[in-house]
């Protein structure tokens, strides 16, 4: 039986979070009840288990204090038996509980009144609730069908932003703590730490900066994305964060047993997981290898593993585009047509990837790469992608990009023959170009912002 206790009228419990988000913290653990206790006593605590009674799915239980405390009266509270149970039995009626009982200046005869006054008043019925990934920082973040799609902050990683890693490595956590900020101010509705770097003690480095963040509710307000290729720096952030936090990741790169291992630990701090489609053979690459491993991680950790399939986010690997090498060039479409067939075959589970990989050949260009990541966004998400790693606040609107620029982003995202202008002549020497030469032709001469550099 787990309790929590909201303190004031801002309807959070003690440690910052709201109830759902509470609720979303705990759940994985399968509590007989869940419920609120003390404080406030039953008036001021009703809206908060009417919350809880509509988004839980197992007994709701009550035990609010007998009022407000009160140091002028004689018990320190002020609600008699009758009037404490009256407002409890009043909760019961209206459907919000499972299972009644008093705090803080309740006495026997208290317990007796609510124990009378409950006689005959049915139960509360436990609701079905929509399967949704659902996390939770200081708030919820519930992620389901029809539900829009996430941005996750990469800049907190010391191996994507040069400028983090020098903060990290020179202990200027105040500064690094910022970054985070700017990812939320900038739209980031999780946020990806990661601390793998030769140079550092990345465990206690994960550490330290997820403890800072926890003290920054503008910050902690949301879910943490714990990001390392190391498990025991992923086990040492679990053990730090509130939330119901996002593993990056596990695969089975390393043999089933590991896999199986970490899943169940995951599993067990109640944290969803990222999924790398990598095996004892290596990364997959093309959409049959793809599909292949992301299917058999599934039935392992659904079927073995007990692992609630909401809570399984698939990344089938973003991968550089437009690199010149050849075997490269359908990176993007097998991404995308890998997201389809998991959405289409793998009931609830999520997808994911680190979308700024794919522009990874442009880099410098900071231009293109917007417009690189916000057609690749446009078509992964129209595919089914749920969340992506992104540069927070760089990703810009399909429609608004120029239509020159457009088409070219496009033809080398989904691997096509160029779209050449319909008034080209026959021996136009663009005809003998091809997708990604267009693409980087076209790229030089974009400036900041997306604009076609003025020709002087
Ligand atoms: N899948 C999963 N996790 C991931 C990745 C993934 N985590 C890491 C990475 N890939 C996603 N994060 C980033 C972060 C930054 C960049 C790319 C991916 C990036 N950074 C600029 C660069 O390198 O050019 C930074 C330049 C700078 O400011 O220093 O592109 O795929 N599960």
């Amino acid at each position: 039986m787990i309790s929590g206790t909201v303190t004031d009228a801002s309807g959070r419990i003690l440690s910052g979070q709201t109830v759902e988000a509470f609720w979303n913290s705990v759940r994985h653990a399968k509590p007989i009840t869940i419920g609120l206790n003390c404080a406030l006593g039953a008036t001021l605590m009703r809206p908060y288990v009417k919350e809880l009674s509509k988004i839980c799915d197992t007994f709701v239980c009550v035990y609010p204090n007998a009022g407000l405390p009160n140091p002028m009266s004689d018990t320190g509270f002020d609600e008699t038996p009758e009037i404490t149970a009256s407002l409890v039995k009043e909760f019961a009626e209206a459907g919000f509980m499972n299972i009644a009982g008093g705090c803080c200046g309740t006495t026997p005869d208290h317990i007796a009144a609510i124990a009378q006054a409950l006689q005959d008043t049915p139960p509360r019925q436990v609701p079905a609730i929509p399967v949704k990934l659902r996390l939770s920082g200081l708030e919820p973040l519930n992620v389901g069908e029809g539900d829009l799609f996430v941005n996750v902050g990469e800049r907190t990683n010391v191996t994507g932003s040069k400028a983090f890693a020098r903060l990290i490595l020179n202990a200027q956590y105040d500064e690094a703590l910022s970054v985070a900020r700017q990812q939320v101010e900038n739209g980031a509705q999780i946020v990806d730490v990661n601390m793998d770097e030769a140079m550092l003690d990345s465990k206690a480095a994960m550490v330290r900066f997820l403890n800072l963040m926890a003290s920054e509710p503008d910050i902690s307000r949301v879910p943490v994305m714990i990001d390392s290729s190391k498990w025991e720096v992923i086990e040492a952030g679990l053990k730090c964060v509130q939330g119901k936090a996002v593993v990056n990741s596990i695969s089975m790169k390393e043999g089933l047993d590991e896999f199986k291992r970490q899943a169940r630990l995951c599993k067990r701090y109640g944290a969803a997981v990222v999924v790398m489609a990598f095996d004892e053979k290596g990364q997959a690459d093309t959409f049959a290898r793809k599909t292949e491993i992301c299917e058999r991680a599934y039935r392992i950790l659904v079927d073995e593993v007990g692992f609630p399939p909401e809570d399984i986010v698939f990344d089938p690997n973003i991968f550089a585009i437009a690199t010149g090498i050849e075997e490269h060039d359908n990176y993007g479409v097998d991404f995308i047509e890998a997201t389809r067939w998991i959405r289409q075959n793998l009931p609830h589970a999520h997808i994911s990837g680190g979308v700024s990989n794919v522009s990874f050949s442009f880099r410098g260009n900071e231009a293109a790469r917007e417009a690189i990541h916000t057609v690749f966004l446009y078509h992964a998400i129209a595919a089914g992608m749920t969340m992506g790693i992104v540069n927070a606040g760089m990703v810009g609107v399909y429609d608004n990009l120029d239509p020159g620029l457009r088409t070219r982003v496009e033809d080398i995202i989904l691997n096509r023959p160029p779209t050449l202008p319909a008034d080209l002549s026959a021996d136009s020497p663009e005809r003998e170009k091809t997708t990604t030469e267009r693409m980087i032709e076209f790229a030089a001469t974009l400036v900041q912002g997306g604009k076609k550099k003025e020709e002087t």
